[in-house]
């Protein structure tokens, strides 16, 4: 009998996700004959009795948690030490972990990681533990307490022919789809990204290496998770968020993507993520005919040095008719702008603010840069002084927090945060009006009302008047 595997989803309290890397996993290990099983704390409090009575009942020999870095940490070492106390084998894996391995390892809490990839790599990191003479490729052990980190697999996943995501192991699943009238559902359509963008996870060396090819995965496989998710719930799926790092890669798959979705699920609507630089206005016209209603496409700067920088060239002037063809199209559309990359100066930030009231969009959603580690950006800033590198794995949990933002750029502070806040209320107004006509439009009523509560404004507001003691 093969050891029985745990996944534990640490999440963060306040918001609610399918915790799709480890069903992945779960599918792919229950394949490999291993007993699993999933719990998911994301959305709420992680209660210390109700982890020792979930352990103590399912009796696992390994625990395993996925971590991004933030908030996420301190959850999941709460999961860690009662695993720990109860004679379990931990093992860590995700974003945090492979980036910052060493320092992850250094935690006494943690037996071991698992980077980039994990289905092959865990496989072998278990059969290691039971005695099988190999190297754990792909993963981070202790010798005699010391990290030891060993080169990545040498082949990656076929996400063609692995199995489902575990969908089934999900206790609370119709948590996931409350309404009764109709719900989105988050499909993987590709793993990893094909662009290497200085501000991004995917820019990390261990990401690159350990993380495998970019791949796209097919409608057709898309469309089986489809099929099981609506198996298993009791409300309708009537969208599919098929976005990931990057989807739509090429008029090639783009059509298929189309005819498939068309052919099979001619009623369903979908969102997605693509580039200025890899979609034209044929693929607008396909994808709005085959039922995209919703498109991510990040622009980041209107100044091309900056844009040079990044490693993220998309050219301005092309991008305008395709954000107006696909607004035509009533596709909702967002784009994406950082504020305050490295290096940047205030007047390559007037050039972006002036980009903004330019190039149509329903959402321009604007960020202040974060600087994440483990980046080509991260460690500019490290070499600058501007940023003092965590040293600690603890230290890292109030990461991505709004509240811990500062600026790294070369725009004078007060200016960086005074464009920052102005744009931003002029945007968040703009996209209140455009996404209530979107919701409308198709039929998504619980969140039309929903945002009438919900919004960022009435938010705020409520933060200030907690803040005030009222
Ligand atoms: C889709 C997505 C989302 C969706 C989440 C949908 C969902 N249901 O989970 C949305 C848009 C909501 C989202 C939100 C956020 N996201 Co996000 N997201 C992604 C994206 C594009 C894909 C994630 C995914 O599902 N991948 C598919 C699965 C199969 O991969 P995976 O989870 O990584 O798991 C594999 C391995 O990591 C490993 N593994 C994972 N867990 C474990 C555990 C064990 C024990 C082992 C052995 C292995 C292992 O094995 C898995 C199979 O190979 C990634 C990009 C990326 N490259 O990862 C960003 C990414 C994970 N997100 C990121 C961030 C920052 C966030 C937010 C914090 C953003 C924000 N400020 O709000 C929130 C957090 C939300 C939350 N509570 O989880 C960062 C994380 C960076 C970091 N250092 O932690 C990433 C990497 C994006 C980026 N390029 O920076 N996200």
């Amino acid at each position: 009998m093969k050891p029985k595997i745990i996944f534990f989803e640490p999440g963060v309290k306040v918001t609610k996700h399918v915790p799709i890397g480890i069903l992945v996993l779960a599918a792919f290990m229950r394949e490999k004959g291993y007993p699993v099983a999933v719990k998911e704390f994301s959305g709420k409090e992680i209660d210390e009795d109700e982890i020792r009575e979930i352990i103590s009942r399912e009796n696992p020999k390994y625990v395993g948690i996925r971590v991004l870095t933030g908030p996420f940490i301190p959850r999941a070492l709460k999961i860690s030490k009662i695993a720990k106390e109860m004679g379990k084998k931990v093992i860590w894996g995700g974003p945090h972990p492979t980036i910052l391995p060493e320092q992850t390892l250094e935690n006494p809490l943690i037996d071991a990681i698992v980077i980039g990839e994990g289905e092959y790599a865990l496989l072998d990191l278990i059969s290691y533990f039971e005695n099988k003479k190999i190297k754990p490729l792909g993963s981070g052990i202790k010798i005699n307490g010391k990290a030891k980190i060993f080169p990545p697999q040498k082949k990656c996943v076929n996400l063609e022919t692995t199995p489902l995501p575990a969908w089934d192991l999900l206790e609370n699943i119709n948590e996931h789809f409350p309404s009764k009238r109709g719900n989105p559902l988050k499909v993987m359509s590709s793993r990893g990204c094909p662009f290497k963008c200085g501000f991004c996870h995917n820019s990390n060396k261990n990401v690159i290496n350990y993380l495998g090819k970019y791949r796209v995965i097919s409608a057709k496989k898309v469309l089986d998770e489809y099929d099981l998710v609506q198996s298993l719930i009791k409300n309708k799926i009537t969208m599919l968020d098929a976005g990931g790092d990057y989807h739509l890669i090429s008029k090639e798959y783009t059509k298929n993507w189309c005819e498939t979705i068309k052919q099979r699920e001619p009623h369903l609507k979908w969102s997605t993520h693509a580039r200025y630089s890899n979609i034209d206005l044929e693929m607008v016209d396909m994808i709005a005919k085959a039922g995209c209603v919703d498109i991510n496409l990040g622009v980041e700067s209107g100044s091309r040095r900056i844009q040079e920088f990044n490693q993220k060239v998309i050219d301005l002037k092309k991008a305008i008719p395709i954000a107006r063809a696909l607004r035509k199209n009533k596709i909702f559309l967002t784009n994406t702008y950082i504020f305050g990359h490295p290096t940047e100066t205030l007047d390559e930030l007037k050039q972006t603010i002036k980009y903004v009231r330019k190039l149509p969009g329903d959402l321009n959603l604007v960020q202040i840069y974060r600087p994440f580690p483990g980046t080509p950006y991260y460690e500019l800033c490290v070499k600058e002084g501007k940023v003092v590198p965590f040293k600690k794995l603890e230290d890292w949990s109030n990461f991505g927090l709004i509240i811990g933002d500062k600026n790294v750029s070369r725009i004078p502070t007060k200016k960086l945060f005074f464009y920052f806040y102005s744009v931003n209320l002029i945007e968040q107004l703009n996209e209140f009006k455009n996404r209530q006509v979107y919701y409308l439009r198709n039929g998504f009523y619980r969140e039309f009302f929903d945002n009438f509560v919900r919004n960022r404004f009435v938010k705020k507001f409520k933060e200030v008047l907690e803040s005030k003691g009222l």
